[in-house]
C-alpha cells in the first residue's frame, strides 16, 4: 500500500448537498421515508407487515426493570430466526432475530438528517426511542432484545445464526450518528458499555468467536475513531483475523465438525486475508469486506488489502449487474459464480448495493480508483434509488432486471421478485438502510489527505475541505456539466474523477490525467468547468453471461435504462432495438427505433425470418420502474 495515497472522507457536517436531482430524493427521505418508517416501527402502517421492534424494546426494558427489582422473569425459546404472533407467546420477543437493527438504522438516518437539517420535533422522537433502547440494557452492558426478553442465559451461544453482534454494529453506527449530530452522549455511552462487554468477551484467551453476520468490524472501527479507545480497533481486527481459522469456531460452539462449504454463506470458510472471491450472502460479504478494508488501512496490512482488491475486482468484473446490483441468487441471498447474472431471477438486494458503496468508499480511502467509483455510482443511481418509490412510501428489497408479473405470481422460483414496491417488510433491512445512505450521501462523494482533495461523485453543493471551501454546481445527471469553484488560501491538488461512461470530456484548465482522475494544482480562487459528455450508449455484456447473448442495455451518464409495458406494450421479449437508431432524449425518457416481432401462438413451427413491424421504443431510467402500477419490465433488449 502506498500510504501517500491514503485519504479520509469529509465529515457529514462539512458537506452541504444542493443539487436539483438529489434535493428531491433527500427531501423525500427526510419528509416521507423517515416519518413513515417511524410509524412502521411502531406497527402503525395499515396493511404493512408488522415490525414489532419498538414493542420488543419496551418488553426488554420491562425485563431489565423486573430483574433489577429481583422479580422472576419468564424464559422463552431462542431457537428460531423468526417469531410471529402464531409461534411466539405474547410476552416473548417478536419478529426476526435482528429486528433491533431496524430501529438502529432509523436512528442513524435521523442523526444524519439532523446534521444537515436540524429539526427539534424529529430529534425529540429519536430521543424517545433512544430512551427505550437505553432502558433495555442489562447491567453488564449487554443489549439485544431477543435474548433479554427470551433468555438471558443463552447470550452469545449461537454467533453464527443469531445476530447479536450484527445488532450491536447497527447500534454503534446509530449512536455515533446521533452523537455527531447532537453532541449528546447518552446513546454513545450505552453502546460503549456494550462494546466494552464485547471486547471483554471476545479475543485471544477469551471466546474466539466472530460475527455470523458481519458489520461489527466496521462499526468498531468507527467507534474507535470517535472514542479513541484502542480496544475497539483491536477487537475489530480480532474478528477479522479469527474468522475462518480451523478448526472452525462455529463447529466447536455448535458441537459438530464440518467442511469449508458450510461456511461460504458467512464468508467464514477461510481466513479473510486468504479470500479472493466474493462469496456467500451478499450483504454479509460486502459488510465484511468493508471491515477488512478499514483494518487493512489502519494496520498497513498489505495482504489484507490485496484480498480486498481481488474481491472488489471479482465483484466488478464478474459478479455485478449493470445496475450495480450484487448477489444474483435468492438461494441464501448470495453471490453465485462468475458471470452468473440472470435477469429474471436476480436477487440484487438493495442492502447489498448499499454495502458495496460502503466497501467502495473504504477502498477509495486507501487508493483512488476510477473503476471502483464507477461501480459505486452504478449501485447508487440504479439499484439503490430503485429501492424506493417516487413517493417514498414503498420499497424494493429485490431488484430484478426483467419482470413478467405472471411469472412472479405463478412460478415459485420467482416468488422473491415483487412486481410492485412493498409498503414494508417483516424483514425490513432495506428501507432504513436506504434512508441512512441517502441521508449521509455527502460522506461518499469526497475524500481528502494533506495534499489532495478528491471529488469522486459530482453531487452539487458545498464542501468545507481542510484547505478550501468548494462550491459544486452540478448538472451531472442531465448533461454531465459541472462547475467547481474553489476558494483557498493554501495550495493543494484537486483531483476530479473522470467517469468511465464518458468518452469525451473537457476541462477549462490544464490538468494531469492519470488513472481516471484529472489533477489540478490550486493555489488561489479558481473555477474549473468540467464537461463529461453524457450521451446515450448501447452497452453489451460479456458473452459469458448466458442470459444476455444478443442483447444490449441502454445507458446515459450514470443511469441504466429499462423498457416498461406501460410505454411499450406487453411481451417486451418481442421487441428489439435497431442498431442504426438515433436516440431522442426528452426529459428523463429516451426514445429509439426498434421492432416488434409478430406474435406467434404456435409453439413449434419451421424456422423462417421473423415478421416484424417498426416501433418507437421508450426507455425510462431503471430507478423509476414500477411507479405506474404492475407491469412488465426489462433492462436488456435484443439488438438487430
Ligand atoms: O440478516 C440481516 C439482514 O436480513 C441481511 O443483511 C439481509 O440480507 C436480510 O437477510
Ligand atoms: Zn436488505
Amino acid at each position: 500500500m502506498n500510504t501517500d495515497l491514503f485519504s479520509r472522507p469529509v465529515q457529514l457536517k462539512n458537506t452541504v448537498i444542493d443539487d436539483d436531482f438529489w434535493n428531491q430524493i433527500r427531501e423525500l427521505v427526510r419528509t416521507e421515508v423517515i416519518p413513515y418508517q417511524y410509524e412502521a416501527l411502531h406497527d402503525r402502517v395499515e396493511g404493512a407487515e408488522k415490525s414489532y421492534s419498538i414493542d420488543n424494546f419496551i418488553k426488554a426494558g420491562k425485563v431489565v426493570k423486573d430483574l433489577s427489582q429481583g422479580k422472576e422473569v419468564a424464559v422463552y425459546p431462542t431457537d428460531k430466526w423468526h417469531y410471529d404472533d402464531k409461534n411466539a407467546p405474547e410476552g416473548a420477543f417478536h419478529g426476526w432475530v435482528f429486528q433491533d437493527s431496524d430501529v438502529y438504522k432509523w436512528i442513524e438516518a435521523v442523526g444524519y438528517s439532523l446534521t444537515t437539517h436540524p429539526d427539534d420535533e424529529l430529534k425529540a422522537k429519536a430521543k424517545e426511542i433512544i430512551d427505550l433502547v437505553c432502558n433495555a440494557q442489562l447491567e453488564n452492558g449487554y443489549l439485544d432484545t431477543l435474548y433479554i426478553i427470551n433468555n438471558r442465559n443463552a447470550v452469545f451461544e449461537n454467533l453464527k445464526d443469531f445476530h447479536e453482534l450484527y445488532c450491536f454494529g447497527h447500534m454503534a453506527e446509530a449512536a455515533i450518528s446521533f452523537y455527531n449530530a447532537t453532541g449528546e452522549r447518552k446513546f454513545l455511552d450505552t453502546v460503549c458499555r456494550f462494546a466494552d462487554l464485547i471486547c471483554d468477551t471476545f479475543g485471544e484467551d477469551k471466546i474466539k468467536g466472530y460475527p455470523g453476520h458481519e458489520i461489527a468490524e466496521m462499526a468498531l472501527v468507527k467507534l474507535y475513531d470517535v472514542t479513541a479507545k484502542e480496544k475497539y480497533l483491536q477487537t475489530a481486527k480480532f474478528f477479522i483475523d479469527e474468522r475462518g481459522k480451523k478448526p472452525y469456531y462455529y463447529d466447536k460452539a455448535l458441537g459438530k465438525e464440518t467442511v469449508e462449504d458450510n461456511y461460504h454463506y458467512n464468508q467464514a470458510h477461510r481466513e479473510p486475508r486468504h479470500q479472493h472471491e466474493a462469496i456467500g450472502h451478499a450483504v454479509r460479504g460486502v459488510y465484511l469486506y468493508s471491515g477488512m478494508a478499514d483494518i487493512a488501512k489502519r494496520y498497513g496490512d498489505d495482504e489484507l488489502y490485496l484480498a480486498c482488491k481481488k474481491i472488489i475486482e471479482n465483484i466488478i468484473n464478474k459478479k455485478m449487474y449493470i445496475t450495480g446490483g450484487i448477489g444474483s441468487t435468492s438461494h441464501g441471498e448470495a453471490f453465485s459464480f462468475d458471470y452468473d447474472l440472470p435477469n429474471d431471477l436476480a436477487y440484487s438486494e438493495t442492502c447489498a448495493s448499499i454495502g458495496l458503496i460502503f466497501f467502495a468508499r473504504r477502498m477509495l480511502e486507501i487508493e483512488p480508483d476510477a473503476d471502483i467509483v464507477d461501480a459505486m455510482e452504478k449501485a447508487l443511481y440504479n439499484t439503490v434509488l430503485a429501492g424506493m418509490s417516487q413517493d417514498g412510501k414503498s420499497f424494493f428489497y429485490v431488484n430484478p432486471l426483467e419482470v413478467l408479473p405472471e411469472a412472479s405470481h405463478k412460478d415459485s422460483r420467482k416468488n422473491h421478485i415483487k412486481t410492485v414496491r412493498q409498503k414494508w417488510f417483516g424483514c425490513a433491512c432495506c428501507p432504513p438502510n436506504l434512508a441512512r445512505l441517502v441521508s449521509s450521501i455527502g460522506e461518499y462523494c469526497y475524500t481528502q489527505n494533506n495534499d489532495t482533495f478528491y471529488i469522486h461523485q459530482y453531487i452539487g453543493g458545498k464542501v468545507y475541505a481542510d484547505k478550501a471551501e468548494i462550491d459544486i454546481h452540478s448538472n451531472y445527471t442531465e448533461d454531465g456539466k459541472v462547475s467547481i469553484l474553489v476558494s483557498s488560501k493554501e495550495s493543494f491538488t484537486l483531483a476530479l474523477r473522470i467517469p468511465k461512461w464518458c468518452d469525451t470530456f473537457s476541462f477549462s484548465h490544464n490538468a494531469v490525467i492519470k488513472d481516471g482522475y484529472a489533477y489540478f494544482e490550486i493555489s488561489n480562487e479558481t473555477r474549473i468547468d468540467a464537461h463529461f459528455k453524457s450521451e446515450v450508449k448501447i452497452i453489451k455484456c460479456s458473452n459469458r453471461v448466458r442470459s444476455n447473448i444478443g442483447k444490449v442495455a441502454v445507458t446515459k451518464g450514470p443511469f441504466v435504462y429499462c423498457l416498461e409495458e406501460v410505454d411499450n406494450g406487453k411481451n417486451l421479449q418481442m421487441l428489439s432495438l435497431d442498431k442504426h437508431t438515433s436516440f431522442f432524449v426528452e426529459g428523463e425518457n429516451i426514445y429509439a427505433d426498434g421492432y416488434r416481432e409478430k406474435d406467434c401462438e404456435k409453439l413449434y413451427s419451421a424456422w423462417e425470418e421473423a415478421k416484424k413491424e417498426k416501433v418507437k421504443l421508450c426507455f425510462i431510467p431503471y430507478y423509476k420502474w414500477a411507479n405506474r402500477g404492475e407491469n412488465e419490465m426489462t433492462v436488456y433488449i435484443r439488438i438487430e
